[in-house]
């Protein structure tokens, strides 16, 4: 029986190591399936993933109606918008045949879904009674990839895109949009407990077709930034393409304002990669798909051991009743094999009984995020597992905020020290040519204009000059980057 770990993981020294290993030995993501950028799910990654996204499809469903759209788009729409495609068209996996026929028109599969939502936005909203049109979905999506590949953080298909699209009477209409969607995402990550700094991308690194993108960022073991979320106001430009209109209450024909969002699996990434540790998963105990493992403590069959599973099985059917993710290790591995497993899943309280706490009618608790043991009366076991789950979360909430704090720095001189490991804050002004000056000279990348929020940094001196030409310049967030 093998149940000692093979190496030892060492998120801090070799995250991306760490990364892979973790993704394998807790059965969230297989990397052996043989085409680059495409993994497949495992049962536990894949229960993961949905109650992650349980919780953005909740947020979403206050304001916006879930619809699917086809995966595939005729090469006609998708070049239609001419800055989009230009984005896009290097990333684009053609369907060109139908069995050994040529296709007289080519489809494309989407890489987002602008260029087929679009068309039908045009047939769908006549007057303004139509408006404002809230629509998302959850999908896969295509991005021929031709940087470094990695699981849930760069693939070729993202298997769980959530894309909303809007559709407004106006601008201001479509500015508002776009500060509930920052407001919904906050809601979001908050309920992961991911922190991240949220900043307006720079003109010249925008989504393709938006007259400006508004990002979140957060900040992976290694020190890098990974964007885990976009905002974007498109205006009027793809309705001008797709002919987009609606009658006004005044009997004009105007264009509609649009804005887009989305979201990937990185979401995921972020939840294993914030909050894993050297044994393994750190789940919030709001998306664990177990939340409370029972482990009899029993070294041998027979005798008294059925007296402690009787107990166990009791309390199953208790925690599962009020609600609880729990599952009953009754397997026949030593209980060092089952601590292993479940930490390394990141489940985020054990619940050991043995023959001892069966003498004194109670159990003990062992939390995963801090390994603190305490004695609980059996009697009071479900109002306890409940307490201890919230102050899991608000544990796990606490600590990634201030490590992700701590890493972020403010500079008046070249930040390449810093942003070594970290996101820091420095002034460079707007133009394009010093925006790719200080990438290529720091070895980082420009993440956007801060946008605060805090009381804190609202202090913070936000005009200076700029770094590379001395021109008048605003602070803006800058990191190595996935
Ligand atoms: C918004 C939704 C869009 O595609 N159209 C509809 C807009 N924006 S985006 O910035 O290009 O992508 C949204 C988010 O998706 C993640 N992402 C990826 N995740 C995994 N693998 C990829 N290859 C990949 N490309 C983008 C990013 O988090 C991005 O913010
Ligand atoms: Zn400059």
């Amino acid at each position: 029986m093998n149940m000692q770990p093979k190496t030892l993981l060492q998120k801090e020294n070799n995250f991306s190591v760490w990364y892979n290993e973790i993704l394998k030995r807790a059965e969230i993501l297989d990397v052996r399936y043989p085409v680059k950028g495409v993994y497949v799910w495992y049962p536990y990654g894949y229960k993961l993933r949905n109650l992650i996204y349980a919780i953005l499809r909740s947020l979403m469903d206050k304001e916006h109606e879930e619809t699917l759209f086809p995966l595939l788009i005729p090469k006609e729409e998708l070049m239609k918008e001419r800055e989009h495609i230009k984005g896009f068209e290097e990333e684009v996996f053609w369907v060109t045949k139908g069995g050994s026929t040529e296709l007289d028109i080519p489809l494309a599969l989407r890489p987002t879904s602008e260029t087929a939502i679009y068309p039908v936005f045009k047939v769908w909203i006549r007057s303004h009674r139509d408006l404002p049109l809230r629509i998302y979905q959850i999908v896969n999506t295509f991005r021929y990839e031709t940087r470094h590949t990695r699981p849930l953080i760069r693939l070729r298909e993202i298997t769980s895109f959530k894309e909303a699209h809007t559709a407004h009477a106006n601008r201001a209409d479509a500015e508002e949009q776009v500060k509930k969607a920052v407001a919904l995402y906050k809601s979001f990550f908050d309920e992961l407990a991911i922190p991240y700094v949220i900043t307006r991308r720079p003109e010249w690194d925008k989504f393709p077709g938006a007259e400006y993108s508004i990002a979140f960022d957060t900040l992976m073991p290694d020190g890098k930034a990974m964007q885990i979320a976009t905002i974007h106001l498109l205006g009027e430009s793809f309705a001008r393409t797709f002919d987009i209109k609606y009658e006004d209450k005044d009997g004009s024909l105007k264009y509609v304002n649009q804005t887009c969002y989305g979201i990937s699996e990185r979401c995921v990434a972020a939840v294993i990669a914030v909050h894993g540790d050297d044994h393994g998963l750190i789940l919030p105990p709001g998306v664990a798909p177990i939340q409370v493992v029972i482990v009899p403590i029993v070294y041998s069959s027979g005798g008294k051991n059925g007296e402690v599973e009787k107990v166990c099985f009791a309390m199953y059917e208790t925690l599962k009743k009020a609600g609880i993710r729990v599952f009953f290790d009754n397997s026949g591995d030593r209980p060092g094999a089952k601590y292993y497993r479940w930490e390394m899943k990141g489940v985020p309280l054990r619940i050991e009984i043995g023959p001892r706490d069966m003498r004194s009618n109670s159990c003990e608790f062992v939390r995963r995020d801090d390994g603190s043991r305490t004695q609980v009366p059996l009697v009071d076991v479900v109002s306890a597992v409940k307490r201890t789950l919230n102050e899991i979360q608000s544990c796990i909430a606490k600590r990634a905020k201030e490590t992700f704090f701590a890493n972020i720095y403010k500079s008046e001189e070249e930040p390449s020290t810093k942003a070594a490991h970290g996101i820091v804050s420095i002034f460079l002004c707007k133009s394009e040519r010093c925006g790719r000056e200080a990438e290529e000279r720091f070895g980082i990348s420009v993440l956007g204009e801060a946008i605060y929020e805090d009381e804190d940094a609202r202090g913070r001196k936000n005009e200076g000059t700029c770094m590379i030409c001395s021109r008048k310049a605003k602070r803006v967030y800058v990191a190595r980057a996935y």
